[in-house]
């Protein structure tokens, strides 16, 4: 599809654009649209191998308009790596010119192994890790965190998904066919120029709320239809976007069943109208297509972007923000596919967090401004005007972004590799008091999986009540976590926002485990 099609079939994925549409122009663009395709897979769960190389692609994502983009083992995101509890070596080779990770994000696995910013690899070397997967069922993510360039280069393409499986979901009543019934969803948001390129140049506004794309992209594709069967589907979500907020929602208010969170499955699944989900989490879904009916994903306006402004943080906001609602992804029921359940599984085999919060330490963690050693904000914040470069420039943001302007922080502090700001214990519970005093942000974890005991004075909502390393924070969240994964002070686990714009720029602390 060319740029100009996809702008008159506008009211599909595009997610900004009032411009009127020709009827005759939208006709033909939706007849020309794609099926959906899922990443290949990378099954590890045999060999207990993978080899990730980081590389550079040509993507077209509109037809004649090639972005030069970063993907692991293709030109654009990666595999879905299949992987089984028990021993797994990891190798990740650099043939990108700037430097690359591959952070595991979801699996627990010990502060050497994570991928996070202090094991940043140059161009041309490689990094392994033999690692140990010992955890229940889930779908993971994972994607570069090499420090100041994290938001350029996962926009570039630097992630993919990972499915962590016992092979035992057809016991449990679940949709397990790998892209029939069981559909693994990368949702992204980009922008693109008047040739269809994709770009990546930041405002200050881009900066102060996260970059926000205008084009609905999934799994690399724009205005694909997913098709199922006529019966139960999973949808495996991860949010993969900068810094966008989905709050999901099928177009005729059917039921999704959650079955499960960033840590696995649930003890039973739990029927939502609504899902907020923010950058790094996932989510599976069960949906059922059994009435045969073309149905939308559909998502409301972000809280951190709309004209609500601060307010739209406010979770009673969240729930009703409907306006500005787009298309995330149109299924059309499949006759020919073959439907395997067509029922919710009463219970799941999952775990629900009950961590004991009794004599454990309490830490607070403000999601705040990087204050600097003079107590000054960096200058230049609230500046007008345009900053930042092309995404392929090659140096990232770290120039005039990195050294004064647009700083953010934790508890006042803006990120320091060289600092540890949490000494926690191994095998130890603790009490997080996360806050956020301006936006909303999602607040991950490494090394950790969590239970949400309360969001804003309440109780936690539907989709946290499970196991979580993400949630939004859109007020204050109270969390208990154990700490069961080794991280010394040469490869320390981080915690910060994951929208990627505001981690590159020091909303993220580090701490040890041991
Ligand atoms: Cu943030």
């Amino acid at each position: 599809m060319r740029r100009r099609d996809f702008l008159a079939a506008g009211t599909a994925t595009l997610l900004t654009s009032a411009m009127p549409v020709p009827a005759a122009l939208a006709q033909t663009a939706a007849n020309n649209r794609p099926g959906l395709a899922m990443p290949p897979v990378l099954d590890a769960t045999e060999k207990g191998r993978v080899d990730l190389t980081a590389q550079y692609g040509s993507t077209a994502f509109f037809d004649g308009a090639v972005t030069r983009t970063m993907g692991y083992n293709q030109g654009y995101l990666g595999p879905v790596i299949r992987m089984a509890p028990g021993g797994l070596g990891a190798r990740l080779h650099n043939e990108l010119d700037v430097p690359v990770t591959v952070h595991w994000h979801g699996l627990l696995v010990p502060g050497a192994h994570d991928g996070g910013p202090h094991a940043s690899i140059s161009s041309g070397a490689s990094w392994s890790a033999d690692m140990q997967i010992d955890q229940p069922p889930a779908t993971a993510f994972y994607h570069t965190h090499a420090h100041g360039r994290t938001a350029s280069d996962v926009y570039a393409g630097l992630a993919g998904v990972i499915h962590v499986t016992d092979g035992r979901d057809d016991d449990r009543g679940l949709p397990s066919a790998y892209g029939v019934d069981d559909l693994t969803l990368v949702l992204q948001d980009r922008r693109f120029d008047a040739r269809g390129r994709m770009t990546y140049d930041l405002s200050m506004m881009d900066v102060m709320h996260g970059f926000v794309g205008e084009v609905m992209v999934v799994n690399g594709q724009i205005d694909a239809i997913a098709a199922v069967p006529k019966g139960m589907t999973r949808l495996r979500l991860v949010n993969g976007s900068n810094a966008r907020i989905y709050t999901l929602f099928m177009s005729d208010d059917r039921p999704m069943h959650l079955v499960a969170t960033d840590g696995g499955f649930l003890d039973a699944p739990i029927a939502l109208e609504t899902l907020v989900l923010s950058p790094g989490e996932r989510a599976e879904l069960l949906v059922d297509f059994g009435d045969g009916r073309s149905v939308a994903l559909m998502s409301g306006g972000d809280p951190n972007q709309g004209p609500m402004g601060m307010m739209g943080r406010m979770r009673g906001v969240i729930d009703r923000v409907v306006d500005r609602s787009f298309t995330v992804l149109d299924f059309a029921v499949d006759d020919t596919l073959p439907t395997r359940i067509e029922t919710v599984p009463d219970t799941l085999d999952g775990t629900m967090p009950d961590l004991e919060s009794a004599n454990v330490r309490t830490r607070r963690v403000s999601l705040d401004m990087g204050m600097g050693p003079g107590g000054r904000m960096g200058s230049g914040m609230m500046g007008p005007g345009r900053m930042g470069r092309g995404m392929m420039e090659g140096e990232g943001f770290r120039g005039p972004m990195m050294s004064g302007m647009g700083v953010f922080g934790i508890n006042g502090r803006p990120y320091d590799m060289d600092r540890i700001d949490f000494e926690v214990g191994l095998g130890t519970v603790e009490r997080w008091i996360v806050e956020s005093p301006m936006l909303a942000h999602p607040f991950h974890i490494h090394g950790t999986m969590f239970q949400v005991i309360r969001e804003d004075g309440r109780a936690p909502r539907p989709e946290h009540r499970g196991w979580k390393d993400t949630v939004l924070v859109t007020g204050e969240i109270e969390l208990l976590a154990r700490f069961d994964q080794p991280a010394p002070a040469d490869f320390p686990f981080m915690f910060h926002c994951h929208i990627l714009e505001h981690e590159d720029r020091g909303m993220m602390g580090q701490m040890t485990v041991s």
